[in-house]
């Protein structure tokens, strides 16, 4: 696919930064930017010399989700099949994110709304300007909340929570966002890119395939018992035992030195 604009790529010391470039629509998403964006992310899955991700926005906004400019009723024609757009581009990003066994950093620097609001939700670690604002938007325009909002928020927030946000769409400022347990935490406005940076670029340095495994267990503990829980940790262990990062971490224990790892 030819390189697309609305989603800037930069590789550095192990974090590939996506950040969403269609400022003047707050990187509302048109199909061109959920191409480019799954790219992005499909790169990450296959390039090894990428060991964390850090997907933000460009200019005062993270996400407007859709672009509902492309969904204008007055250009008249049949009703749009939004099952089959949420079939072709949001479910496949949500699963792209939730099965890259390499932590995904979000940066959510300005307003996330829609489906915006829930791919911030989809990543592992999320933090947020505390100018931003979450907007389950749906419910102004009459749709349901998508891109996993109605599996995600019920579990973060429980349904109280869940139900309100979805069905008033007020806005949830960052710093209830975090205290709520949406997100990680909220920060200055003017460090947020700084500290995301930071916290991606330590995890890309950081044993890629214990971490890797670290999420894969923490999900799939939303559909596990306890039991199935604990001989999947014991599986994984294994895994993770026989990985030259875990070899490296302990003789950098015992040698009292910082460890290098590869990310194998
Ligand atoms: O369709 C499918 O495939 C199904 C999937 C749906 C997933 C969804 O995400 S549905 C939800 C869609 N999103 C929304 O409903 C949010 C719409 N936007 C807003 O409510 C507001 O813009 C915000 C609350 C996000 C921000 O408000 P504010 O006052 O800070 O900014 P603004 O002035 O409204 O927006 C700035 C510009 O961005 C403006 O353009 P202009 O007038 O300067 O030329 C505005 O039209 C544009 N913009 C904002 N959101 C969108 C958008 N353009 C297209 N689509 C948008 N979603």
């Amino acid at each position: 696919m030819p390189e697309s604009e609305t989603v800037l790529s930069a590789l550095a010391d192990g974090v590939l930064r996506l950040t969403l470039n269609r400022p003047d629509k707050l990187n509302a998403f048109n199909e061109e930017m959920h191409l480019a964006l799954r790219a992005g992310f499909e790169r990450a899955h296959e390039d090894r010399s990428v060991r964390a991700v850090l997907l933000t926005g460009a200019g005062r906004g993270f996400s407007a989700g859709q672009d509902l400019g492309d969904r204008d009723p007055r250009k008249g024609g049949a009703a749009p099949d939004l099952g089959h757009t949420i079939e072709t581009f949001y479910n496949p990003l949500v699963r792209l994110i939730r099965s890259l066994e390499k932590p995904v950093v979000c940066a959510v620097n300005g307003v996330a709304a829609g489906a915006g609001a829930n791919i911030a939700f989809t990543c592992d670690i999320t933090l947020a300007a505390r100018s931003a604002r979450f907007i389950q938007a749906f419910a102004k325009i009459g749709l349901v909340p998508d891109s996993g909002g109605t599996w995600s928020l019920p579990r973060l927030l429980g349904e109280a929570r869940a139900k309100a946000l979805a069905l008033t769409a007020e806005p949830l400022d960052a710093e209830t966002a975090a205290n709520w347990g949406l997100i990680w935490k909220a920060v200055d406005d003017a460090t947020l890119l700084d500290e995301a940076g930071a916290l991606a670029t330590r995890l890309a340095a950081g044993p890629t395939m214990g971490l890797g495994l670290t999420k894969r267990a923490i999900q799939a503990a939303a559909t596990n018992s306890l039991d199935q829980q604990l001989d999947l940790e014991r599986d994984l262990q294994r895994q993770a035992g026989r990985s030259g990062d875990y070899a490296e971490g302990v003789t950098a224990f015992l040698e009292k030195r910082k460890p290098e790892f590869k990310g194998q």
